[in-house]
């Protein structure tokens, strides 16, 4: 098939299943144009079947706010034309199920092909931002426009029908992860810097947006090591993170915890680390927890969202309501301190992340794509 992937190009969560679903995709030999306004970060690697297409958007004085909808909308006709593009699949409603929805229309109109559009919903395009009435009328539109809808778990397509008027079915598709790329051996220099006497690692990664609530992490954190040696790695950056930067030397963990910034080597450090912690908010799946978990590291999470979908309580980690940093904390001490529990947590982690192997996932969306292939055979 040919197949034109629409997604944002950072380290979100999103961005990143879109990326590794294409590179997948183009493994199983179709051919894959991604669309976006920059490189995706997760898009590393040479393939012939791989294209990328950069969305410009012109700047002009009288632009406040450059049209990028519009922009996207236009790059997207242009490759679906001159690519012959079977279908376009959009990650994340906004704006791209919207741009996608123009696109298929104007490609309508100069060919009288209609182009297939499907829309996965991530999350807070349905949780947050896609609720804000300045933006509801729109999402809604094009969420119903598309020809399919997925979404990465149960609690999302649930969250999905109560606050949208969405009347098409919604097909469940996990978010998945490459088990041997993150089940790597923990390099042992790099567990050395870290962690000279052997402490425990614990981590966290994200965009450090509130919806993360990474103060959290760091008050679980400074629990721990008021009981134990123990590391502290926080990966990624965003708005929150000076504030917790300034929060860990309010509790005098900051020469425990390091500060990583945007890391494209995760597997890397999840393989020293024997902890993830992710007390976010709302959580539409955890792509970032499930990672962890084939790096065969606990998650210690909040029951938020879709998060009880990935993380079992009391065999690969721990949930507790969001904000409870003392069930958390409590949680994480018992565990640190017993080493033949975490061990065997580990384990359990990692064949929990197995059944959301991407082997397992891939096909599905196959199938979804086989649905509205106008080539025989499909690929
Ligand atoms: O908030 C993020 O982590 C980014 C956001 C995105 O859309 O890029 O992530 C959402 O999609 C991920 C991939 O499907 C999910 O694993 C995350 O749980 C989800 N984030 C939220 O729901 C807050």
């Amino acid at each position: 098939m040919r197949l034109g992937i629409v997604c944002y190009p950072t380290f979100g969560g999103s961005g990143v299943l879109a990326t590794e679903l294409g590179k997948a995709l183009a493994d199983e030999g179709h051919q894959v144009h991604f669309i976006t306004y920059q490189q995706p970060v997760r898009l590393n690697v040479f393939n012939a079947n791989i294209f990328y297409h950069e969305v410009r958007v012109p700047t002009y004085p009288l632009f406040d706010y450059p049209p990028y909808e519009v922009a996207l909308a236009s790059t997207m006709v242009d490759v679906i034309m001159n690519y012959d593009l079977d279908l376009l699949h959009v990650h994340y409603a906004i704006p791209h199920a919207s741009a996608a929805y123009m696109a298929k229309q104007i490609v309508k109109q100069k060919t009288g092909r209609n182009v297939p559009v499907i829309t996965t919903l991530h999350g807070t395009d349905i949780t947050l931002v896609g609720r804000d009435k300045t933006y509801e009328p729109v999402v809604t539109f094009s969420i119903n426009e598309s020809d399919a809808i997925t979404a990465v778990s149960q609690n999302l397509k649930d969250e999905t029908y109560k606050s949208f008027a969405v009347h098409k079915d919604i097909q469940v598709i996990y978010n998945f992860v490459d088990v041997t790329r993150f089940n790597k051996k923990p390099i042992d220099a790099f567990r050395k810097v870290i962690a000279p006497n052997g402490e425990k690692i614990l981590v966290h990664a994200s965009n450090f947006r509130k919806v993360k609530r990474v103060d959290d992490v760091v008050k679980v954190f400074a629990a721990v090591r008021k009981e134990m040696p123990a590391k502290l790695l926080m990966v990624g950056d965003g708005p929150e993170r000076p504030a917790m930067e300034e929060l860990a030397r309010i509790l005098g963990v900051d020469e425990d915890t390091r500060f990583l910034g945007k890391q494209e080597q995760m597997e890397d450090i999840l393989a020293v680390s024997d902890m993830f912690l992710l007390p976010s908010e709302y959580e539409s799946f955890g792509l970032a927890a499930l990672e962890a978990m084939a790096a065969k590291a606990v998650v210690i999470s909040t029951n938020a969202g879709g998060l009880s979908e990935i993380n079992i309580q009391n065999e690969t980690g721990f949930m507790a309501p969001v904000g409870d940093v003392n069930a958390m904390s409590k949680f994480a001490i018992e565990l640190l301190h017993d080493d033949t529990r975490l061990a065997a947590m580990k384990e359990a982690a990692y064949q929990q992340a197995c059944r959301f192997d991407i082997s397992r996932i891939i096909p599905i969306y196959e199938a979804l794509y086989s649905q509205y292939c106008r080539r025989t055979p499909c690929k």
